[in-house]
């Protein structure tokens, strides 16, 4: 007999995955580990006996409750998982992932809906962020069909408003943990910045390169690859996250002038494969750097003007706005980020886990939900 956990299969923003309700995994650690291992088939580059998609943005998973802090609706935990490794990180954050979570929790009857939009505010657990998001719900349902469109996923859908509220040094001892703005390491001009998501940003040139190369030359080019990681390894240090050679973070940002209107031009490593786009909270970070004077993008980025700002971060396949607010006091101080996302039910059904992996005792709330 295999054990059967209740599961939606969500597309959030440009990252896929399943989602479950924590009451319904099992509470001890390493034994959930074991059993998200099993449900995305990890460790195998294909994932064949599972339902990751064989690349790390289809290889993560949702995990949401109730919340248990005062003012907070709904916790989110979000695990990393890669296709060929049998690790399962819930260090860094994930806004793509995120923007499915007030879906799966109305979806799955955690929280009701308020009215022609629902608004909710989300804990991301993993380093405590917290961010309020809007979803649409005419009739009491969540609608996932409307005009939104976000580069890096086809189509059109239903918009997703997400606010954050918190994002400076998620997993890194602050915005610029390094103390600096920039700052040259291993012979690289870099700004080491983590507003949401730990980056290093350098001008591509820096590494014999020219920013606007594809996702597949980027991913064949071995030579950098390598040079990247020799970074990577020494910023970690210089960011105070200690040995990271395990770790998904930081993640390599290759930045250029803008070239189809935007504010800057990127090429995200996520650490070891390029992004197709870019990560939600990359690319909070990447326009935090573009608001920060002395960074590298100091002459590359293209800035408007006043307190309050969207920043157009280019990707390979297409643009990410983000909305930007500085403290007028303090011009190097975001006060706010906010973006758009869009969402989508994929699927809904029972992850199907092996009994030598686990045999689980199905939690009565669980065996209701699913008699319905
Ligand atoms: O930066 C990819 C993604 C992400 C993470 C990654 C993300 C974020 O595109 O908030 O969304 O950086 O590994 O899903």
């Amino acid at each position: 007999m295999q054990t059967a956990i209740p599961c939606l299969f969500m597309r959030g923003g440009t990252s896929r995955g399943p989602f479950f309700n924590a009451a319904d995994l099992p509470a001890d650690i390493p034994t959930r580990d074991k059993v998200l291992l099993a449900v995305m088939g990890s460790p195998d580059k294909r994932q064949i006996d599972g339902l990751g998609g064989a690349h790390p943005l289809t290889s993560k998973v949702g995990i949401v409750s109730k919340a248990t802090r005062p003012g907070v609706d709904l916790d989110f935990l979000f695990a990393q998982l890669q296709p060929d490794k049998d690790t399962v990180d819930t260090t860094p954050n994930c806004g793509n992932m995120l923007a499915a979570v007030v879906p799966f929790a109305l979806e799955t009857g955690l929280v009701k809906p308020q009215g022609a939009t629902t608004t909710l505010r989300v804990l991301t657990l993993n380093t405590d962020m917290l961010c309020d998001i809007t979803v649409q719900t005419p009739d009491g349902h969540v609608a996932y069909e409307g005009d939104a469109r976000i580069d890096g996923a086809p189509g059109t859908s239903a918009p997703i408003k997400i606010n954050f509220l918190d994002t400076a040094g998620s997993v890194a001892p602050g915005l610029l943990p390094t103390g600096h703005v920039r700052d040259v390491i291993d012979g690289i001009e870099v700004t080491c910045i983590d507003n949401g998501m730990p980056l290093v940003m350098f001008n591509a040139e820096a590494v014999g390169r020219t920013g606007y190369e594809s996702v597949d030359q980027l991913n064949a080019d071995t030579e950098l690859q390598a040079r990247l990681e020799r970074l990577r390894i020494a910023c970690g240090h210089a960011m105070q996250l200690g040995d990271v050679t395990k770790k998904n973070y930081p993640k390599m940002t290759l930045i250029a002038a803008p070239r189809a209107g935007g504010s800057i031009a990127t090429r995200s490593f996520i650490p070891h494969v390029c992004h197709d786009a870019i990560g939600v909270l990359a690319a909070v970070t990447v326009a935090t750097a573009c608001v920060l004077d002395g960074s590298v993008t100091q002459g590359i980025a293209v800035v408007p003007r006043g307190e309050a700002k969207t920043i157009s971060v280019e990707h390979p396949t297409g643009e990410f706005s983000v909305e930007i607010a500085v403290d007028p006091q303090n011009p190097q101080t975001v006060t706010r980020a906010a973006l758009l996302r869009t969402a989508r039910l994929l699927m809904r059904g029972e992850a199907m886990i092996p009994a030598a992996v686990w045999r689980g005792q199905q939690t009565n709330d669980a065996a209701q939900r699913r008699a319905g």
